[in-house]
């Protein structure tokens, strides 16, 4: 095991702190305003070996990173590091699963009861004086009772909302591109065919072209006028102007996002939308598990610079040996 303390690690952009100090104790910390090749300087072309990141790495940032070897992703969804690009120049990309998952389960679950039992309006009238002034808050037409719940994306985060949902004493369904060996939630093989069998969608699909506007028009009309759409994948799997057509005309009752498509810009429409519960991306945001997750990003740079291997890589890079790097 040798020192890594001189091998130069770039973080481009903002990182979690905690990450961004283990890299300093623990490689040469390389930092910069932005994951710009315009910026990459030919010092820091020919020094740097490993990266970490939380914002769009693009294929031509990785070109002008001859030297580079590891990008390692903070947050498990990694649609933001060309990964095809880097498995195909011999990169390895990391990610932080499991160390969150049970964060956004829990954070899915909340922002659902505060969809269909609008939680946070009910504090709004309280704080505002109006119990006192006009009484009890309204009935909510929504509820979780009797609701069929679907969720599309039934990985690791999706299993532990449908532990969750069943200890609500909820039937469950999901849609993935394969069903899941060894579960016993039903399976549907398209998302359309989920939505019609269910009144409530949980989306914790991945982004990338795969997935994109997944969720349209179509998709909530056979989710249908008592409907509830909760996102806390990714904002890209949504095509956001159906969605708020379908709330603002009744195509569906209501939905949560955490997520969107050009965060943090959140579209008007959604804004305006009172039949909305908006979060600002919180999924994993707590202390506890944002430094689960540095940790988990910078142990993959150790592990790869000491050992030779990744702890987690991502699928399209995990053939990715030391010493692949073919610069462009
Ligand atoms: O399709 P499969 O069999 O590969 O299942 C994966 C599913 N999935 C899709 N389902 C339908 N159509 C697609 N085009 C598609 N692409 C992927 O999403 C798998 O069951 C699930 C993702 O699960 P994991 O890879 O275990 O990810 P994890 O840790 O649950 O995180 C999911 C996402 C992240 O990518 C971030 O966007 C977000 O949650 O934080």
């Amino acid at each position: 095991m040798g020192s890594t303390n001189k091998i130069a690690v770039l973080v481009p952009d903002l990182l979690h702190p905690h990450a961004v100090a283990r890299i300093g104790r623990e490689f040469e910390l390389v930092a910069l305003p932005a994951a710009d090749p315009g910026l990459v300087t030919p010092q820091i072309a020919d020094k740097v070996r490993g990266m970490s990141a939380m914002t769009t790495i693009s294929a031509a940032f990785i070109d002008a990173l001859p030297n580079l070897e590891i990008i390692a992703n903070f947050g498990v969804g990694y649609d933001a590091v060309d990964a095809r690009h880097a498995g195909t120049v011999g990169v390895m990309v990391t990610n932080t699963p499991d160390v969150l998952t049970e964060e956004v389960a829990d954070t899915a679950i909340g922002l659902l009861l505060n969809t269909v039992r609008e939680l946070p309006k009910a504090e709004a009238w309280l704080r505002a004086g109006r119990w006192a002034s006009e009484g009890n808050y309204p009935l909510t037409r929504g509820t979780l009772r009797g609701r069929r719940v679907g969720i599309f994306g039934m990985g690791r985060i999706g299993l532990a909302i449908a532990r969750r949902i069943e200890a609500f004493g909820l039937p469950v369904g999901y849609h993935n591109r394969r069903a899941v060996e060894g579960v016993a939630y039903t399976w549907y093989p398209t998302l359309i065919e989920l939505a019609g069998a269910v009144d409530t969608l949980i989306s914790v699909a991945p982004g990338g072209s795969s997935t994109e506007k997944a969720v349209d028009r179509k998709v909530l009309e056979a989710l249908g006028p008592n409907g509830v759409f909760v996102n806390v994948g990714r904002g890209s799997t949504v095509d956001e102007d159906a969605l708020a057509q379908a709330l603002a005309d009744g195509t569906i009752l209501a939905a949560g996002l955490d997520v969107f498509r050009n965060e943090p810009e959140v579209p008007e429409a959604l804004l305006k939308s009172a039949n909305a519960s908006l979060l600002p991306h919180v999924g994993s945001a707590s202390v506890h598990t944002r430094t689960a997750m540095a940790d988990l990003a910078v142990d993959n740079l150790v592990s790869w610079f000491t050992e030779g291997r990744p702890l987690t890589p991502v699928p399209e890079t995990a053939s990715v040996n030391p010493g692949a790097r073919k610069p462009r």
